[in-house]
């Protein structure tokens, strides 16, 4: 079973023995959230937040130094792709440690005295959720983590980790995650960063997996989503654009609603064999989700290719997303990728 070193646990006990201002920021979807949630049942002193992705603007990167923390802690994000920025924040803050915990495509190891940066992929090829990292340095630490296996199990549902999670899930033994899967993210698509806000609040103070279920004002959102959803999936029936030769199926979102990846997982199931492309145009470019759930193409890859001096993106292998600015470029460019 997967674990940090002794190395690597005893930097994370010294992080953990600071005093002082602490920042949580975690990925707003349901493997992000659900990291969150175990890391603030024992360490409660943090400030959370749910991020977007991993891209940093000026203005977070400003925002945070502002804030002179002593520890940051960055769950379930690949951060390693703004190196850069991090670069600055530790110039800024010269006391400030920095924790990451992360399960993507590794650009970077941005291990060193002051930042500890935790991604299986450094030694293998394995594909373990952040929830359950999380769940195992809780373990490590000497934390009784027994009752909140459901909230590890839910993210890794959430990010499609059965496979290499195979041993832990059957253990736990939930056969419905997809029910709480489904109610997460109906809350990030209907309310956004705010959505995965109340859902950790929720998660948090839920004595266990039933009574999370239950929640009523998350039933209610996935009421709300489900019916656009349907529209959604009609829609793309008529609308889609289908590529022979490249494989590729290419449907662009309408509703207002945020669930590009949501979607995209979607009929990624039902054709696990093409590559999907959906998309959706925002206030600060076209959003972008990519999958092949047959693995044969590397979309994270790809992704990370095809934004490149248009936008930021990648991923995993099978499931990946982005932002560009040129979304005809970015098609144009996919298009060529798998045409070749
Ligand atoms: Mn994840």
């Amino acid at each position: 079973m997967w674990k940090i070193s002794a190395k690597e646990l005893e930097k994370l006990r010294d992080f953990l023995d600071i005093r002082g201002k602490k920042m949580l920021f975690y990925h707003r979807d349901c493997d992000g959230i659900c990291s969150a949630a175990m890391w603030l049942r024992f360490f409660s002193d943090f400030e959370a937040r749910p991020r977007e992705g991993p891209r940093m603007d000026s203005g977070f990167v400003r925002h945070v130094i502002d804030q002179d923390p002593d520890l940051l802690v960055f769950l379930d994000l690949p951060i390693d792709q703004e190196w850069k920025r991090i670069r600055k924040m530790l110039d800024s803050l010269p006391d400030v440690r920095i924790l990451i915990i992360d399960h993507h495509i590794v650009e970077r190891d941005l291990n060193s005295g002051r930042i500890l940066h935790i991604n299986p992929k450094f030694k293998n090829d394995v594909y373990l959720p952040a929830a359950f990292l999380v769940y195992r340095i809780l373990e490590q630490l000497g934390e009784d983590v027994g009752n909140m296996d459901w909230i590890s199990a839910l993210g890794i549902a959430g990010d499609y980790g059965f496979e290499d999670c195979r041993d832990f899930l059957d253990k736990v033994g939930i056969k419905n995650l997809d029910m709480g899967v489904g109610l997460v993210s109906a809350a990030m698509s209907l309310k956004g960063l705010k959505g995965a806000d109340k859902v950790l609040k929720i998660m948090l103070a839920s004595d266990g997996y039933k009574e999370f279920l239950r929640t009523k004002t998350l039933g209610l959102w996935k009421k709300y989503v489900d019916k656009e959803f349907r529209d959604v999936v009609s829609d793309f029936k008529k609308e889609r654009e289908e590529h022979k030769d490249a494989n590729l199926v290419i449907y662009i979102i309408k509703s207002r609603l945020n669930f590009v990846s949501v979607v995209a997982t979607h009929f990624s199931e039902k054709l696990p064999d093409k590559v999907i492309l959906i998309g959706k145009k925002g206030k600060y470019g076209w959003k972008l989700s990519v999958r092949n759930q047959s693995g044969k193409v590397n979309v994270g890859d790809l992704v990370k290719k095809c934004v490149k001096g248009i936008g930021s993106g990648g991923g995993h292998k099978k499931a990946a997303g982005g932002i560009v600015k040129d979304w005809e470029k970015f098609k144009r460019r996919l298009l060529a990728e798998l045409e070749a």
